[in-house]
C-alpha cells in the first residue's frame, strides 16, 4: 500500500461510499437548513449517525464533540458537516496504519482470518500484488483446506500478483501453514501470507483450528505469526463488531482490513469499529480488482464519509 493515492483514488472512494454518505449529508440539510445547532438538532444529529452504523457510544461521542463546539446562531449543514469530519478524522487517525513490515524478520509470517466470504482470499491476493510492487517478494499459503475450490482460487491470485504458491496434501491446515513456513524459509521469501478457513463445521472446530495454526507456527518461529489480520465485510454492518469480537477471542489480532466499502451502505460501521475495538485498521477493499486494495486515510475516509471533498 504505497501512499501515493493514483489520480481518480479519492473520487472512487467517495463514489464507493455515496450510499453511506447521502443518508448522512440528506439528514443534516433536513437538520440544520434554517436551525441552530442547539440540544434538539444535537439529538436528531445522533440519531442520525446510529442509523448511519456509526453505532451508538460512537454517534454519542460524536454529539458530544459538536456540542462542545458551541456554534453561534444558524448553522448550514456544510458547517457540521466540516465538524463531523473533523471529529470523525480525530478517532480513526490513530488507528490508520499501514501494514509495516519489520525488515530485518524473514519471513514475515501474516495470519489472515475472517468469517466466509468476508474476503480473506481476495485481500490475501491485492496484499500480494502489492507488496510484490515494493519490491518484497511473497510466498501465499493455502491454508484453507475446507473447500477444495479455495486453494485453487488462491493459485489464480498468486499467478495474478506474481507471488509463489504454497498448498499441501493435508487437510490439516496448521500442518499446511508449517510447511509452508519451512518453504518461505527456505526460498528466503520476504512475506508469508496463510489464507484460513472462514467456516468450518462448527465455531469449536474454527477456534481449534485456528489456535492449532498458530501453536503450530511458534514452533517453527516463536515470534510468528508475525500479523494476524483480521478481514472484516463493511456490507455487513454492525454484524462486524461480534465477528471481530469473536477472532479476538480465538486469536491474537492485530489489525482490520475492511472490504467492501464500495456499495456498502453501512460504511460507517468503520468509525464504530475503530472507537470500539482500537485495532489499526491497515487498508479497505474497494472492489474486487488487483488494485482495489488501499490504504486507510483517516481523513480521506472521514471526508467522504459524509459527503465531503477531499482537501
Ligand atoms: N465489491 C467487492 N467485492 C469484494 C471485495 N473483497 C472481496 N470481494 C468479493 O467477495 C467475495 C468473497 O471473497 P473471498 O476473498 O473469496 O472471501 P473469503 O473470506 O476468502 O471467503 P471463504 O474462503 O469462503 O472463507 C468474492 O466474490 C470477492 O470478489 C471488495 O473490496 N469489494
Ligand atoms: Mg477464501
Amino acid at each position: 500500500m504505497s501512499d501515493e493515492a493514483p489520480k481518480g483514488w479519492l473520487a472512487r472512494l467517495g463514489a464507493g461510499l455515496k450510499k453511506s454518505s447521502a443518508a448522512i449529508t440528506g439528514g443534516l440539510t433536513r437538520i440544520f437548513t434554517h436551525k441552530k445547532v442547539d440540544a434538539a438538532t444535537i439529538d436528531e444529529l445522533e440519531e442520525l449517525l446510529i442509523t448511519a452504523d456509526l453505532g451508538p457510544a460512537t454517534a454519542a461521542k460524536l454529539a458530544d464533540a459538536i456540542r462542545a463546539r458551541r456554534f453561534e446562531g444558524e448553522a448550514d449543514a456544510n458547517i457540521v458537516a466540516e465538524a463531523l469530519a473533523g471529529e470523525i478524522t480525530k478517532i480513526l487517525a490513530p488507528l490508520a496504519r499501514p501494514l509495516d513490515f519489520d525488515g530485518a524478520v524473514k519471513p514475515h509470517v501474516v495470519l489472515v482470518v475472517g468469517v466466509n466470504g468476508s474476503g480473506k482470499t481476495t485481500t490475501i491476493g491485492k496484499l500480494a500484488a502489492e507488496l510484490k510492487s515494493r519490491g518484497k517478494s511473497v510466498m501465499v499459503a493455502a491454508g484453507d483446506t475446507f473447500r477444495a475450490a479455495a486453494i485453487e482460487q488462491l493459485h489464480v491470485w498468486a499467478e495474478r500478483a506474481g507471488a509463489a504458491f504454497f498448498s499441501g496434501e493435508s487437510k490439516d491446515a496448521a500442518a499446511i501453514a508449517f510447511d509452508a513456513l519451512a518453504a518461505a524459509r527456505a526460498a528466503n521469501v520476504d512475506v508469508l501470507l496463510v489464507d484460513t478457513a472462514g467456516r468450518l463445521h462448527n465455531k469449536a472446530d474454527l477456534m481449534a483450528e485456528l489456535e492449532k495454526i498458530e501453536r503450530v507456527l511458534k514452533k517453527a518461529d516463536a515470534a510468528a505469526p508475525h500479523a494476524t489480520l483480521l478481514v472484516l465485510d463493511a456490507t455487513t454492518g454492525q454484524n462486524a463488531h461480534a465477528q471481530a469480537q469473536t477472532f479476538r477471542d480465538i486469536t491474537h489480532v492485530t489489525g482490520l482490513v475492511v472490504t467492501k466499502l464500495d456499495g456498502s451502505a453501512k460504511g460507517g460501521v468503520v468509525v464504530a469499529l475503530a472507537d470500539r475495538l482500537g485495532l489499526p485498521i491497515h487498508a479497505i477493499g474497494v472492489g474486487e480488482g488487483i488494485g482495489d486494495l488501499r490504504p486507510f486515510s483517516a481523513e480521506d475516509f472521514a471526508r467522504s464519509l459524509v459527503g465531503l471533498p477531499a482537501r
